[in-house]
């Protein structure tokens, strides 16, 4: 089993260890976390590291005060009073094991093994700690397996559609950019260090402008804010091309060697002029036009699009339609162009050595997005058993999983077993039969990807396990034995499997080494600076094209052209629905939280309360005044918070920053109760920010 190998002093006299910050985000940065007598003192990002450039964000400034906190889980825990009650009493690893694997067994003996749902998604990124030994554990047992939607599938599969895969523009090309549109992100807080290179290119002389329902802080930082309706994306994009075309700024030998369907999307965008845009986007079309022209005369527009803007019912196709505006005028060609959503498909890890797929038997697949159907329908929702037993870790479905209220009633089943993995008794934690404590970052090993940058991190930990803590790898190994998993492959320890993943024979992977790794933390891939990924073609489509048509989304019954594609809830789609509940909700991460990562830490939440900002027009309405406590409500449930009125957001949306553990929510609700489990038009993804709700002064 792992001992945790403590590392040699990095630097001369002091005890740094070289780390990497293991949270979802597009940064994964590099850290030093200097050690004094077995405790870590500070923690700060690497000033070599190109991307991380030497500064961390609000929220991991903060890991040792996380690491630390008062409230860390340093033993398992046994529920001891109701389901839901929150009574808990410390146990011994060796009772939590011994009692987890009997109730499987019992389980398995019973319904078989598929009433078993594993639910994890991305509390680390890591991938020794989010997706090997338990990957192979859930395999051998023959557990249902688990779709994990909850953010990007929608965009990734909209990616794959159009150049292939979900690789995109370089951001350290970003200083050669001379316009930068900032599509649905919020750079400043999601993604802030891409901010040091958009600044890069301001100083050279680019625009930078965001194109968001909501003036955040970056939209703020922007020359300009394009205050689109949410859910609209799509329609700016075709109008864009429209006028791109009918005024001659493509690149036509680009899309004559490296576009199928030129003809076809041409005709396509005719139906898209400016003004029916206006109409959809809420946008001028005199704006429209201007920003096709200052697009189609760039040399290399970067357009840096993140997950926001495909939380709707046509996330997909608006992630593809955007896609195709670098091949229409051939920006791909130079640094600084293109379009990035991610670059995590660079990443070629050896996962199938990692996860072993192959000793899985073929069993049903749930999407996580759909829990709540999951765990109330009697065959899970897809066909075959009930869920009997919910094993979560990196993960806090009762906070983030849409359509809270159905979530709740399944993990509130008396004859659900459910065991968390987790640092802090989190809201689904409180759900649980056993709590088991999980280590962090400063605790374990790991190796990482990103999905913003090209540098692949290696974690060494820092310091031993607090109390009883135990990495997920380890959970998962004990958990193997108990269940007579004998095979050698339930005993790799975690180096073992860092050095599986790296047994890569991609190309990109050549030279990144464990040696290397450790040496200096952090390697870039086998690839140029800035990577130009698609320079001259090289697209990983079935026709090696950028596919303005493609045939794959045909024989999905979808549309093969890129389109318009309204969401679920769009006002004038669906009146009736809309004249009770007027304004569309987006409830985006707050500044200080990483999902529901950080709410419960003192110095992040600042006895700050669920925020809810409402635009004058619409708050003069209602009769809503600055302060006041509100309820934002539809049929799928409600939460409140305190009003702030201001023209940041525009007319006719709301914005909840989010994501709110319940339990330090004084009405134990939040934006979640009103989202629902719908799914994209692509790759099965939530709908989170395509929600209408009314809001209402409580009295
Ligand atoms: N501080 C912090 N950083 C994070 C996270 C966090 O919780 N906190 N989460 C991480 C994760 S998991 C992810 S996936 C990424 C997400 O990173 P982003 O995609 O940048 O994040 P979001 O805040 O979801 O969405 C960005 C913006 O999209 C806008 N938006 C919503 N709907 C639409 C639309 O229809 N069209 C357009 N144009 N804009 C729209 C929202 O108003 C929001 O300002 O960030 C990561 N980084
Ligand atoms: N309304 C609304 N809902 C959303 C979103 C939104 O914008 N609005 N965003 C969506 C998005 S983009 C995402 S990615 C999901 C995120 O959903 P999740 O991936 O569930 O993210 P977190 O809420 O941060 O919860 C991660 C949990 O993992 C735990 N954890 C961290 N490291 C470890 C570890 O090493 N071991 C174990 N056992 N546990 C660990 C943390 O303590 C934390 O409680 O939420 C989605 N939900
Ligand atoms: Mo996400």
């Amino acid at each position: 089993m792992t001992a945790i190998q403590m590392p040699d002093q990095d630097h001369a006299g002091a005890n740094v260890v070289r780390g990497a910050c293991p949270h979802d985000c597009p940064d994964a940065c590099s850290t030093l976390v200097t050690v004094e007598n077995g405790r870590a003192t500070r923690i700060q990002g690497d000033p070599d590291h190109p991307f991380t450039q030497g500064f961390l964000c609000a929220k991991v400034n903060r890991y040792l005060e996380r690491t630390y906190h008062r409230d860390r889980l340093t033993t398992p825990l046994r529920r001891v009073g109701p389901k839901g009650s929150r009574q808990f009493a410390p146990a011994s690893w060796d009772d939590a094991l011994t009692d987890i694997s009997a109730r499987l067994r019992t389980i398995v003996a019973a319904n078989g093994a598929e009433s078993i749902l594993p639910y994890s998604y991305a509390g680390t990124m890591g991938l020794i700690q989010g997706s090997s030994m338990d990957r192979r554990f859930f395999h051998a047992i023959g557990a249902s397996k688990l779709d994990r939607t909850i953010c990007s599938s929608a965009g990734s599969v909209g990616m794959q559609m159009t150049v292939g895969a979900n690789v995109g523009a370089d951001g350290e090309g970003l200083p050669s950019s001379d316009l930068v549109l900032l599509w649905g992100t919020n750079t400043l807080t999601a993604n802030p260090h891409l901010w040091p290179h958009v600044l890069e290119a301001k100083a050279n002389g680019a625009k930078v402008i965001a194109i968001d329902p909501i003036r955040t802080r970056t939209a703020d930082q922007c020359d300009e804010w394009i205050a689109i309706r949410p859910g609209t994306d799509g329609a700016l994009a075709l109008a864009m091309m429209h006028v791109i075309f009918a005024e001659g700024l493509q690149d036509d030998n680009y899309i004559e060697r490296y576009t199928l369907g030129a003809d076809q999307l041409r005709e396509r965008v005719k139906e898209y002029p400016p003004s029916r845009a206006t109409q959809i986007t809420g946008i001028p079309s005199e704006r429209i036009v201007e920003l096709a022209r200052q697009y189609g005369r760039a040399k290399a527009a970067f357009v840096r699009i993140n997950y926001g803007l495909q939380r709707h019912a046509g996330g997909g196709m608006a992630v593809r339609t955007i896609a195709c505006l670098p091949a229409v005028v051939g920006h791909w060609r130079r640094a600084g162009g293109g379009v990035q959503l991610s670059t995590s498909a660079n990443f070629q890890f050896d996962k199938k050595a990692l996860e072993r797929p192959d000793i899985s038997p073929p069993v049903r697949t749930i999407n996580m997005i759909r829990l709540g159907e999951a765990l109330n329908a009697p065959d899970g929702g897809v066909g075959g058993p009930p869920v009997q037993a919910l094993i979560v870790y990196n993960s806090n479905p009762a906070a983030v999983a849409p359509d809270r209220t159905s979530v709740l009633r399944g993990l509130a089943r008396d004859d659900l077993f459910t065991v968390v993995l987790e640092h802090f008794q989190t809201d689904t934690a409180d759900w649980a039969d056993w709590i088991l404590p999980a280590t962090t970052q400063l605790e374990h090993w790991d190796i990482h990807f990103s999905y913003g940058h090209h540098y692949v991190p290696l974690n060494r930990p820092a310091i031993q396990p607090m109390g009883e803590a135990k990495p997920n790898s380890e959970i998962f190994r004990l958990l193997a034995a108990r269940m007579g998993l004998t095979d050698p492959m339930f005993a790799d320890d975690d180096l073992a499997l860092i050095h599986q993943a790296l047994e890569s024979p991609h190309e990109k992977m050549k030279g990144v080494t464990f040696d290397a790794l450790m040496e200096r933390g952090w390697v870039r891939l086998n690839v140029p600076t800035p990577y130009l990924p698609y320079v001259d073609g090289a697209f990983s489509t079935p026709s090696g094209k950028v596919e303005f048509y493609s045939e794959r989304m045909k024989q999905m019954g979808l549309d093969p052209l890129p389109a318009f594609t309204p969401p679920y809830e769009f006002p004038e789609m669906v009146p009736e629905l809309a004249a009770r509940y007027p304004l569309t909700l987006i409830s985006s991460p707050r500044h200080q939280f990483l999902n529901s990562t950080f709410v419960n830490i003192d110095s992040l939440r600042r006895n700050a309360e669920p925020e809810v900002m409402v635009h004058p027009v619409d708050a003069e309405r209602r009769g809503i005044s600055a302060g006041a406590r509100v309820v934002v409500r539809n049929d799928r449930g409600h939460f409140s918070g305190v009003v702030r009125i201001s023209d940041a957001v525009r007319e006719g949306v709301v914005w909840a920053p989010s994501i709110w553990w319940t339990k330090l929510a004084a009405d134990g609700a939040n934006a979640n109760d009103t989202t629902s489990q719908r799914e994209t038009d692509l790759g099965h993804g939530p709908v989170f920010y395509d929600n209408l709700v009314e809001v209402s002064v409580i009295d």
